[in-house]
């Protein structure tokens, strides 16, 4: 308590009485639940993808991904070590798929969301759909969804996983299931999904339940198309410079119910004014050098690194090259439960 209720001997001995019968006295902790502003345990953090990469190449040789069902070094925030974190709400972990292996066919009520880093023709199948992956394509797993995946390419693939295993957990809703078989069989035409839903084109008797997108990748080579015409109007926002949010087409909502994703540009030698929002973000630059101020600390970044900006620390970004930034964060969470706030500082 800053100001506080002074303990008496009386007062101590009540507190003590009521202890055994699960009571607590709000007005000694009133100050600590209910601050002026977020207080997170999350730090400031950046993870170069070389020293991921090399320790995951390690781990390649000492489990295959079958025996770990998923090859996968986590992220931990070092505010929040031993939590499996990268922010309070959000999981981060970078997976590896080495040539000719399968990680099995799960299902799991978390949602995942895969940012691919490294490689190129390694699989994802989801919901009897194979999806094949390239560097900078955003692939979701839905809630529920049976997934495994495998690498039929002859080298080793590497990517982002972001999940809400953190939100799962704090609402005890996890389930898991396991398939008997390593692969779900394929029901669906490769790019049925994309095809079907990526086009602003949708069925005309849709029938859609979940609250996820039907889209299960949205492939970067669009992402940056669209990117690269935009950037022809010259209209940057100060705090984001070009901020995109990835969509589901049939609500206009985020692709995924629990995590939002967004992709960036920043034009070479463009500096952001400084922003701060209540949705501890994670970035992958995926294009471009930089560098960014988060809080105290500051970063150098490059392609494929991870850093992350807790919720309401002040960050800046300034981009040496033009530079592409893909992020997710809790913000559906944040606007569903009017909980967002966004500080803009004078810009
Ligand atoms: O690929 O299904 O990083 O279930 C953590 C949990 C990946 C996955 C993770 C998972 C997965």
């Amino acid at each position: 308590m800053e100001q506080g209720v002074r303990n008496t001997p009386e007062r101590t001995a009540f507190y003590a009485k009521i202890d055994r019968d699960n009571l607590s006295a709000l007005w000694n902790v009133m100050d600590a639940l209910i601050t002026p502003e977020p207080r997170s345990a999350c730090r400031p953090a950046l993870w170069p993808f070389d020293t991921i990469r090399s320790y995951m190449l390690e781990a390649g040789g000492l489990v295959t991904a079958k025996e770990a069902e998923r090859r996968v070094l986590i992220l931990e925030n070092p505010g929040l070590r031993g939590q499996s974190k990268i922010t309070t709400s959000l999981y981060a972990g970078v997976q590896l798929v080495m040539p000719g292996e399968v990680a099995p066919s799960h299902r799991h009520s978390q949602s995942a969301l895969r940012f691919v880093l490294e490689g190129s023709g390694a699989h994802t199948a989801v919901e009897g759909e194979r999806i094949l992956m390239q560097p900078g394509d955003f692939v979701i797993t839905p809630s529920n969804a049976w997934h495994d995946h495998g690498n039929a390419s002859s080298e080793p693939m590497f990517w982002l996983d972001g999940l809400d295993i953190p939100v799962v957990q704090f609402l005890d809703a996890s389930f898991v299931e396991r398939l008997a078989e390593d692969e779900q069989p394929l029901t669906v035409p490769d790019k049925d999904s994309f095809a079907r839903y990526g086009h602003n084109l949708l069925p005309v008797d849709l029938k859609h339940s979940t609250k996820t997108s039907p889209i299960l990748i949205y492939p970067y080579d669009h992402t940056r198309e669209a990117l690269e015409q935009m950037q022809r109007r010259n209209a940057w926002d100060p705090c984001h410079g070009l901020r995109m949010k990835y969509t589901n087409p049939v609500n206009g909502d985020y692709a995924l119910p629990t995590i939002g994703a967004f992709i960036q540009l920043l034009p070479k030698g463009f500096s952001t004014s400084r922003y701060r929002s209540t949705d501890a973000t994670v970035f992958v630059p995926v294009e471009g050098r930089g560098r960014s101020r988060i809080g105290d600390a500051l970063f150098e970044w490059g392609p494929k690194d991870v850093f992350v900006v807790p919720s309401w620390c002040w960050a800046t970004h300034e981009a040496d090259e033009e530079a592409v930034l893909f992020s997710y964060s809790d913000r559906p969470i944040h606007e569903k439960l009017d909980l967002l706030r966004e500080d803009r500082g004078n810009a």
